[in-house]
C-alpha cells in the first residue's frame, strides 16, 4: 500500500481507504496546506493572521492547528466528479465525495506537489497541485485521459466547494471575464477598530479556468440538491444550472462535456485562492494561469525545496531511515524554521526551537532569531510567553497564560548555533528592547539565566505558575505555590550551558556563579524530588510532591528523568536505577510516553493535561518532543546507543505495513504524538495525530547528526564521535559543516577508540579542525567493535 518512489523524493500509497487521514502537506511564507488522501483540504494564509478562503459549510471557531483533525463528507476539498453520459455512472477523485471504489489509486506526495492517479470506469483522472514560492494560491492542474479503448462520452466536473464565508455577507457569481468563480464575503466583526483593521483582508475567494467550462454552478444548494453530495442533483441534469449565490453558501464546481476518442486526453488548469478585489484576480490569472507558468512555478518551488536540504546525508542499513533522514526530515525542519509555523506570535520556546532546527540548514536566519527574541525581553530578564513577528501583532491563545520555562531555550538553542558556526560575535551585539533598555546580547542571556534562578522557592525549586514545557500543566503552581521539577532541572542545564559560553568569553566570575546556581538547583530537585528510583514531576500548591511511586496514575514522567541526565542531576547509579523503569512503565511499539499512567479524570492540582482523552497529547501519548529531548539525552550519556537508536527509529511510522496501518501516517513528516494507552487502549494506540507542528523535528535532526552520526562542532573545530546501534557494522555520512563538506566511511574495527584517518594520515584525536570553506574532506572513521 506505501512505498517510496523517485529515490525516496516521493511517497506513494495506494489505498484511500487504509489511512484515511494520511496527508501531504505544502508551504510558502505566506500560506500552508495540507491535502489528505481523499481529497480534503486544509489550508490557511497569512494577512496578516491566519485565515482562510475555503471553508467548512457553516460557521467555524478561530483556532490553532488540531491534532487529530477530523473530516466529514462535506469538509474542504478539491475534488473532480467523472460522469459517464452514457451509462449514468459516477466516480470522484481522488475519492470524496463519491467514494466509489477505483479501479487504480496513487496518492503521491512530493517534495513540491501533491499529485494523484486515479482509475474508474476506464478513465483515468491526474491531478497535481503546485503552491507558488511568494503569492498565496493554488496550482492545480487536471489531466483526464481515455483509458477505455472505446469512444466515450464524459463529463468532467471539478467542486472546489468554498463554504460558509461569513454570517455578514457571502454570495457567489461566475465572472465572464475572469473565466471563473468569484465568491465574496465580509469577514464578520463587530468592533468599529477592526473594521479599520479588516478594510484590506482578502475577503474573496477564486476558482479560474483556463479553459472555459460548458457550464458552472455557484450556489452550494443547487449544485448539491436532493441528490446529496456524494450524487449531486446537477450531475443529474445536461450541465450545470449557471446559478448565483445572494446570502447563500457558495461553491465552485465547473463542467467540461467531452467525448474523448479511445487514448484521447485533456488537460486542464486551474487557480484557487483568496483575494482582495477582482483586479487582483485578473492579475493573478494574468500572472499564473498559463501552461509556461505552471512549469516556472514548479521549478521555481523546487528551487526553493532544494535551500532546505540540510546538512546530512546517511546510507546506513536501514533504507527507509535514511530516506527519510535525507529527504524529509530536513524538509520539515525547514518549514518550521522558514514560516514559524504560519503565526504571529509564536510560543516564545517554539520559536527558539524551530529556529534551533534551522542552524542546520541557513545559520543566517537562526542567529537573527535570537536578536528578535531577546529584543522583546521584559525588564527584569524575564522572557515573554510568545515572540511577536509583525508589527500589530497580539499574543492570542496559549500566549495568554503565563508559563514559567522561556527562558531555559535561550542557552539551549544557542548551544547549537555555536557548535553550527563558531560565531561568538554574536553575544557582542547591542539589543534594544521595546522597552527601551539596551543590553548585549551576552548581557540579555545572563539576565535571563538570573530571572530563572530568581523564580524558585525557599527550598530552592522553580516556580511553575500556570504551565511549563507542557502547557496544559496549568493548576499545579496557579495559586503561586507550586513547583516543577522539570523546570528546576532545565533551569540547571541551562545555567551550565551558559556557563560554558562565559567561560569561553573570559567571564570566569559570571561562570561560577551560574554553575553554583546549577548546583543549587540539582542539589534541591535531588533532595526533594528523588523518588527511589526516578524523579517526581513537581510539588503543588498545596505541597504535593506527584510523579512519585504511590501515584496510581502520573505516576513517572519522562522529562525530568531526561533534563536530570542533562543538569548533571543524576549521577550514575541514579542513571541506572531511572533507565529501566522509564523502558518498563513508559515504552511502548511506538516511542516512549510523555508519563504513565495517564489520567482518567481531572486532578484539580495538576490541571487540564489530566482532562485530555486518556493516551491523547500530554496526557500520557508517546509525545514525541519529550521523547526526542530523551533520546538527546541519551547520547549525550555515551554508551546508550542502542536504547538512543531504538526511540529514535520509532518517532518514524513503518517499514513494515501493520505499523503504517496503525499509525494511519505516511513517513514524511514525524507529528506532535502518536496515541498512548497501549496497555489501557490498544486499539487506538500508536495511531498519529497528523499533526506536523512539532518542536520534535529540530531536535530529532540533532540527534541525527551530533548523536547517532557523532559530528558536533565545537569553538574551532569538527568533532568526530558516531554512535551506531550494535548491529549496524557500518554507515557512510556526508555532512556540510562551516563551508566544507565531509565524507566519512565510518565502520567498526579493532580500535581502542574513535579513530580519524585523514588521507593517510591518522588524526591525533577524533576531531577536525582549520576547516577551510569550499574544501572536501574524505574521512576514514574507525569505531571499535
Ligand atoms: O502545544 C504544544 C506547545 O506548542 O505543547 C507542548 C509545548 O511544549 C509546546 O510549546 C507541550 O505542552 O493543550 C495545549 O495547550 C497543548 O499544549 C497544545 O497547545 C500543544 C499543541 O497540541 C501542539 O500543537
Amino acid at each position: 500500500i506505501l512505498r517510496p518512489t523517485h529515490n525516496g523524493e516521493r511517497y506513494e500509497l495506494t489505498s484511500p481507504t487504509a489511512l484515511p487521514k494520511a496527508a501531504g502537506f505544502l508551504w510558502n511564507q505566506k500560506m500552508m496546506i495540507q491535502l489528505t488522501c481523499r481529497g480534503f483540504a486544509t489550508a490557511q494564509f497569512m494577512q496578516p493572521e491566519p485565515a482562510k478562503y475555503a471553508h467548512a459549510p457553516n460557521i467555524e471557531a478561530k483556532t490553532f492547528m488540531q491534532p487529530e483533525q477530523n473530516y466529514y463528507a462535506h469538509h474542504p476539498g478539491r475534488f473532480v466528479y467523472v460522469k459517464d453520459n452514457e451509462t449514468g455512472e459516477l466516480f470522484s477523485a481522488p475519492y470524496e465525495p463519491v467514494r466509489a471504489p477505483v479501479d487504480r489509486f496513487v496518492f503521491s506526495v512530493g517534495k513540491s506537489d501533491v499529485a494523484w492517479v486515479v482509475e474508474s470506469l476506464g478513465i483515468r483522472v491526474e491531478m497535481v497541485m503546485g503552491l507558488p514560492t511568494h503569492d498565496v494560491t493554488e496550482l492545480w492542474t487536471i489531466k483526464v485521459t481515455n483509458i477505455s479503448g472505446r469512444p466515450r462520452n464524459i463529463s468532467v466536473t471539478p467542486y472546489f466547494p468554498i463554504g460558509y464565508m461569513s454570517w455578514m455577507n457571502q454570495s457567489a457569481e461566475w465572472n465572464p471575464d475572469l473565466v471563473g468563480v468569484v465568491a465574496s464575503s465580509v469577514t464578520p466583526y463587530q468592533k468599529a477598530a477592526e473594521y479599520f483593521k479588516n478594510k484590506y483582508i482578502k475577503d474573496k475567494t477564486y476558482f479560474l479556468c483556463e479553459t472555459k467550462p460548458d457550464s458552472f454552478e455557484t450556489n452550494q444548494m443547487s449544485f448539491e440538491g436532493e441528490g446529496g453530495i456524494h450524487n449531486p442533483s446537477a450531475l443529474q441534469e445536461p450541465q450545470l444550472g449557471g446559478g448565483d449565490a445572494r446570502y447563500e453558501t457558495p461553491t465552485a464546481a465547473v463542467q467540461y462535456r467531452l467525448a474523448l476518442k479511445p487514448a484521447d486526453q485533456r488537460e486542464f488548469r486551474f487557480l484557487f485562492g483568496p483575494a482582495y478585489d477582482e483586479a487582483e484576480i485578473g492579475a493573478m490569472r494574468a500572472k499564473y494561469l498559463s501552461k509556461p507558468a505552471f512549469d516556472q512555478v514548479a521549478a521555481d518551488y523546487a528551487t526553493y525545496m532544494e535551500r532546505g536540504r540540510g546538512c546530512l546525508r546517511i546510507e546506513t542499513p536501514d533504507k527507509d531511515l535514511d530516506n527519510f533522514v535525507n529527504n524529509w526530515l530536513p524538509r520539515q525542519v525547514y518549514y518550521h524554521g522558514d514560516v514559524n509555523r504560519l503565526t504571529t506570535d509564536p510560543q516564545t520556546r517554539n520559536y527558539l526551537q524551530d529556529n534551533m532546527g534551522m542552524n542546520f540548514i541557513k545559520p543566517e536566519v537562526a542567529r537573527k532569531s535570537f536578536v528578535t527574541a531577546v529584543s522583546q525581553q521584559e525588564a527584569n530578564g524575564a522572557m515573554p510567553d510568545g515572540i511577536l513577528l509583525v508589527e500589530g501583532a497580539e499574543l492570542k491563545y496559549i500566549n495568554q497564560i503565563p508559563h514559567t520555562d522561556h527562558c531555559v531555550w535561550l542557552p539551549v538553542t544557542l548551544e547549537v548555533y555555536l557548535s553550527e558556526t563558531g560565531d561568538y560575535g554574536l553575544l557582542k551585539e547591542p539589543v534594544r528592547a521595546a522597552n527601551g533598555d539596551n543590553f548585549t546580547v551576552f548581557e540579555r542571556f545572563s539576565r535571563s539565566m538570573d530571572w530563572l534562578l530568581k523564580a524558585r522557592d525557599a527550598r530552592g525549586l522553580s516556580y511553575i505558575a500556570q504551565g511549563d514545557w507542557c502547557d496544559p500543566m496549568n493548576m499545579v503552581g496557579y495559586k503561586g505555590r507550586g513547583v516543577s521539577g522539570w523546570l528546576t532541572l532545565a533551569t540547571a542545564y541551562a545555567c551550565k550551558l551558559w556557563a560554558s559560553v562565559c567561560e569561553h568569553e573570559g567571564e570566569t566570575e559570571l561562570a561560577k556563579h551560574f554553575r553554583a546556581g546549577a548546583d543549587e538547583c540539582n542539589a534541591a530537585v535531588n533532595k526533594h524530588l528523588w523518588d527511589g528510583q526516578w524523579f517526581a514531576r513537581g510539588i503543588t500548591d498545596d505541597d504535593v510532591t506527584f510523579g512519585i511511586k504511590s501515584d496510581p496514575e502520573g505516576r513517572i514522567w519522562l522529562n525530568p528523568q531526561t533534563y536530570s541526565i542533562l543538569s548533571g542531576a543524576a549521577s550514575p547509579s541514579q542513571i541506572e536505577k531511572m533507565l529501566p523503569q522509564v523502558d518498563a512503565q513508559l515504552g511502548t511499539p511506538y516511542g516512549v510516553l510523555m508519563f504513565a499512567p495517564p489520567f482518567t479524570k481531572m486532578r484539580e492540582d495538576i490541571g487540564r493535561v489530566t482532562q485530555k482523552a486518556i493516551g491523547s497529547a500530554e496526557n500520557g501519548a508517546v509525545y514525541n518532543h519529550a521523547g526526542v529531548f530523551y533520546i538527546h539525552s541519551l547520547y549525550s550519556l555515551g554508551g546508550q546507543q542502542d536504547r538512543a537508536y531504538k526511540l529514535l527509529r520509532q518517532l518514524l511510522p513503518g517499514p513494515n505495513e501493520a505499523d503504517y496501518r496503525q499509525r494511519g501516517q505516511l513517513p514524511i513528516y514525524i507529528p506532535n504524538y502518536y496515541r498512548g494507552a497501549w496497555r489501557e487502549f490498544p486499539r487506538t494506540a500508536g495511531r498519529s495525530s497528523q499533526l506536523f507542528n512539532t518542536g520534535t523535528v529540530s531536535w530529532a535532526y540533532r540527534c541525527f547528526i551530533e548523536g547517532l552520526c557523532g559530528l558536533r562542532g565545537d569553538a574551532d573545530g569538527l568533532v568526530i564521535r558516531p554512535q551506531l546501534p550494535s548491529a549496524w557494522n557500518s554507515i557512510k555520512v556526508t555532512r556540510l559543516f562551516r563551508g566544507a563538506t565531509f565524507h566519512l566511511d565510518i565502520r567498526r574495527d579493532a580500535v581502542e577508540g574513535v579513530t580519524v584517518k585523514h588521507g593517510n594520515k591518522t588524526l591525533p584525536e577524533p576531531r577536525i579542525t582549520n576547516i577551510k570553506a569550499g574544501e572536501t574532506y574524505q574521512l576514514v572513521v574507525l569505531v571499535p567493535q
